[in-house]
């Protein structure tokens, strides 16, 4: 059985195609389907899109399950209760990737990203000394993060590695940028892979919490906390961090008011500090 269909790009959805279905069933009324390939670089897939108009549901399955799945959505009658706002879910193949526990990276490689200490100079307490290194040694790498591609939909799980190098910015140790998830009630869980490192968190309201992390911690970054890790060893610091795709990323708020403490290395051993410039 096979509807009467036109089709159409989808605005926003490069790759994406719409068929419109005006004759699939009486009983479902104006169907749309759409499919599009290939939208990850790592796994060809397929996915099938149903829109039960007049809902205003937008619905995914495989496109195998696909009129099974329109007809129970239709006949249970709770479309509207059960979803009640637009959601899109893609069908996408499970993979595995190999992780290499020392310098992080994946295989195969899917994405990566390197931050520099140009791109985190205002972050560190001694901006002198870190413009000094700028002029003189160079753009240092600080850390480099390798992803996973993944949908930005509810339900995804994106995980990443993050390896810190060892080191200091006027005796303060390396670290990440530091953030709140957009959608702060997020949390999310960080497993250490090798060397040793600090997990620095923090709430709006005046919380503030450091664990230690070594291979083997895994370490949970509540819902509501904002959080950045620091290198406080000799060696790389490599960790593992999966959370919940729409959680988001909010840099703005750390970049505005930086993290209440510091961690300095003072004789090999870490410090911490209150940051006498936070907030
Ligand atoms: C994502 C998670 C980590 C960090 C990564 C880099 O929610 O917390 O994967 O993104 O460690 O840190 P940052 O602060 O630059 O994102
Ligand atoms: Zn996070």
């Amino acid at each position: 059985m096979s509807p009467e269909t036109t089709s159409r790009s989808v605005s926003g959805r490069p790759g994406w195609r719409v068929d419109t279905a005006t004759s699939w069933s009486p009983l479902h009324g104006s169907l749309f389907c759409a499919t599009y390939l290939d939208l990850l670089p790592c796994s060809l897939f397929y996915q099938t899109t149903l829109l039960l108009q007049g809902e205003g549901l937008l619905f995914c399955v495989s496109a195998t399950d696909f009129i099974a799945a329109a007809e129970r959505l239709w006949l249970n009658g709770n479309v509207s209760s059960t979803f009640g706002a637009s959601i899109i879910m893609t069908l996408i193949q499970p993979f595995v990737t190999e992780v290499n526990f020392e310098s992080g990276a994946f295989t195969p490689r899917r994405g990566v990203y390197q931050r520099r200490l140009s791109d985190m100079a205002g972050m560190y307490a001694d901006r002198d000394e870190a413009a000094r290194i700028l002029a003189g040694e160079g753009d240092r790498l600080i850390y480099e993060v390798h992803t996973v591609e993944l949908p930005v939909e509810e339900g995804q799980i994106p995980h990443c590695t993050t390896r810190i190098l060892p080191g200091t910015i006027g005796g303060e140790c390396h670290m990440t940028k530091g953030h709140y998830h957009a959608r702060r009630e997020q949390g999310e869980v960080y497993f250490g892979l090798s060397g040793r490192g600090m997990l620095l968190l923090q709430t709006a309201d005046g919380n503030a919490s450091e664990l230690e992390m070594v291979a083997g911690s895994a370490a949970y970054v509540p819902p509501f906390w904002a959080h950045r890790t620091v290198n406080i060893g000799a060696e790389d610091f490599v960790f593992f961090s999966i959370w919940e795709a729409r959680a988001g990323h909010d840099y703005g708020t750390i970049e505005r008011d930086g993290f209440r403490k510091l961690v300095m290395l003072r004789d090999g051993e870490p410090a911490v500090v209150d940051n006498p410039k936070y907030g």
